[in-house]
């Protein structure tokens, strides 16, 4: 038995695994700086790391993933619970035990001739009582190098285990990488995650997307508290005010950048600043409002479109401790992205001489790996244990047609609606076809571990555990024109968005009642500086009534196939929308 732990079940653990998959060694991670250093040079000398310049990059490495190793696979992805119901039409589902078994088999001497790293970390600051723990094994050490920039990896987190003597068992292995020998599977009731064949980010780096979404959003129901796909910023006054906002938006599109918005050049005295840019976890305070922490200690951004004018933020941390995977590099072995500027690149994200010919240079879902630290505008507020409070949650997808650029929730119950009813156009963060309109309540949809039904019930219930909950928007930069172009300019811009949201938290503007929704008037918007013509900002505040009827029965269609367990609130919140618009057209 390992005597590298006094948590017995840890121990026994690690060695059941080390059974199943027989390791030729086994490497328990501290998270010290020589182990970094060693696991660095493995990484060089196996070639899964590539040095990139080290003038201008340094300290940074290209990771060229298997070119069928590029994105999450919802496909491949299972909530293993012993009823299907309790998994819900929005999982894969199979039993524990059938899923034990499949992968099981599939894990039998995975590990031979390879190193099994066993990484506890901590999601959340190590003192917070938010934040969770979890233990990942792993065969990859790309890996151990992510979970380390991602999560408070190493000896504080293992300390913090034997103290509570709990955590979320993530076992991963690349196994030989083939699609047809990969799944993500998870064990709600047994807090327990074991992946297999993908060594990408949302599949293998398992404190992610596996423990502080599916796994978390399963405990967050039964404790009181709430696991979101969400960003956390902070918006600054001149008067030195700060208001959080937590938001949802779907991958790929718009969370970090909107984290890290930079505000345009006429809002003197105003500041942005991150606290996370993927995950929240919030629970109610003594106050009543929500208080919220990031769990992660990275970003594990989209790197294409990321530039000067975009993300400067974002860019100015990718110059040095970087992992760049699947991005292109230019003559003289710089990181190169679509977006980036007018470079022309040397070789593509497969290595490949670069041609056109080939598609983009840099993949589409290609990645950062850097530490919070590095941002700009990174506050120490998001180290705090007790969390920032929330005063707005903004969900928001890409739409090219009728949804307006904001908008804000009636009441609590309309707000769990308004995010039940989200879509988007899919992206490059998940395999499959890229652009299609798809349900994704809360940005959830890859990532709630239980039946959704069950989870807007768990949201509708904060009516009742907080008496100071925040406003609830909705908001979408991605409304297009007739040529094809965006009738928003985004990014820094947002900005305008975002102060009339906390004016509204505040009770310091008006708006315009619809059926949908309260909206800003035009003269309501801080257009300063901005060349938007005011037909156009009138159009993006447009509620077409005949349109919203038809989204209307569209939402109900898919809100009706939770069946009986789709909470009565939100049908009733759905019926007065419908209602409403229905009285308009009359
Ligand atoms: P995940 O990490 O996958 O969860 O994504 P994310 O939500 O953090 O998305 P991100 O901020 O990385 O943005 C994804 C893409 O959307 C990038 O190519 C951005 O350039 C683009 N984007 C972000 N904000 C805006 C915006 O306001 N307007 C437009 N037109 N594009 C945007
Ligand atoms: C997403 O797909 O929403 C991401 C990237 O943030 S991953 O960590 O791979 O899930
Ligand atoms: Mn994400």
């Amino acid at each position: 038995m390992s005597s590298n732990t006094s948590n017995a079940a840890l121990a026994e653990w690690v060695a059941s695994v080390a059974k199943l998959t027989e390791p030729d060694n086994i490497q328990w991670c501290t998270g010290s700086d020589a182990e970094n250093q060693q696991l660095t040079e493995l990484l060089l000398e196996s070639g899964d790391f590539k040095p990139l310049n080290p003038q201008t990059h340094p300290n940074s490495y290209l990771h060229l993933s298997d070119p069928e190793d590029v994105a999450r696979v919802e496909h491949l992805t299972f909530i293993c619970t012993p009823d299907e119901a309790d998994a819900g039409p929005n999982n894969n589902w199979m039993t524990p035990a059938a899923a034990h078994a499949k992968i099981d088999a599939l894990y039998r001497g995975a590990m031979r001739g390879r190193t099994m790293y066993v990484i506890p970390y901590c999601m959340g600051p190590i003192d917070s009582p938010l934040s969770r723990c979890g233990v990942e094994i792993t065969d990859s050490a790309y890996v151990v190098a992510n979970m380390r920039i991602m999560t408070r990896m190493g000896a504080p987190a293992l300390a913090r285990i034997e103290r509570e003597g709990t955590f979320v068992k993530g076992l991963h292995s690349i196994g030989d990488l083939s699609p047809e020998r990969r799944f993500i599977m998870h064990f709600p009731e047994e807090l327990s995650i074991k992946s297999i064949g993908s060594g990408y980010g949302g599949n293998a780096l398992l404190g992610e997307k596996c423990h502080a979404l599916r796994i978390a959003s399963y405990q967050a129901r039964t404790e009181g508290w709430l696991a979101e796909h969400m960003l956390i910023l902070g918006l600054e006054s001149p008067a030195g005010e700060i208001h959080y906002v937590a938001a949802a938006f779907p991958s790929a599109c718009g969370k970090t950048n909107l984290a890290m918005l930079i505000p345009p050049e006429s809002y003197k005295g105003w500041k942005i600043w991150t606290v996370g840019d993927d995950i929240c976890w919030m629970r109610p305070g003594s106050d009543g409002r929500l208080w919220a922490i990031n769990p992660e200690a990275g970003f594990f951004g989209v790197v294409p479109g990321t530039s000067e004018q975009t993300n400067p933020n974002a860019l100015s941390m990718l110059y040095q401790d970087t992992i760049f995977t699947n991005v292109a590099t230019t003559e003289d072995n710089q990181p190169w992205w679509e977006g980036l500027d007018d470079r022309t690149p040397a070789k593509d994200w497969q290595g490949r001489d670069y041609d056109p010919a080939n598609g983009p240079a840099a993949h589409p879902n290609s990645r950062f790996t850097v530490s919070s630290k590095r941002c700009p505008s990174y506050t120490d507020k998001a180290e705090a244990p007790q969390g920032v409070p929330i005063s707005a949650i903004i969900f928001g997808g890409r739409r090219e047609r009728l949804v307006p650029l904001v908008f804000e929730a009636k009441s609590w119950a309309h707000g769990v609606l308004v995010g039940a009813a989200m879509a988007s156009e899919t992206t490059a963060a998940a395999t499959g076809a890229v652009g299609l309109v798809r349900r994704d309540p809360m940005a959830m949809q890859p990532f709630c571990g239980y039946n959704f039904a069950d989870y807007w019930e768990h949201w509708l219930s904060f009516a009742d555990k907080a008496d100071n909950l925040p406003g609830i928007f909705h908001v979408n930069w991605f409304r297009k024109d007739a040529n094809d172009g965006f009738m928003w300019p985004g990014f820094g811009d947002n900005m305008r968005v975002l102060e009339w949201i906390v004016e509204r938290c505040q009770g310091l503007v008006s708006a315009t009642e619809t059926a949908v929704g309260y909206l800003p008037r035009p003269a309501d918007l801080n257009i300063d500086g901005l060349e938007l013509p005011i037909e156009q900002l009138e159009a993006l505040l447009e509620v077409d009534q005949q349109g919203w009827l038809e989204e209307m029965d569209q939402i109900a269609a898919y809100l009706g196939t939770y069946g009986e367990r789709l909470p009565e609130a939100l049908k009733a919140e759905l019926l007065l929308v419908k209602e409403q618009l229905a009285r308009n057209l009359a």
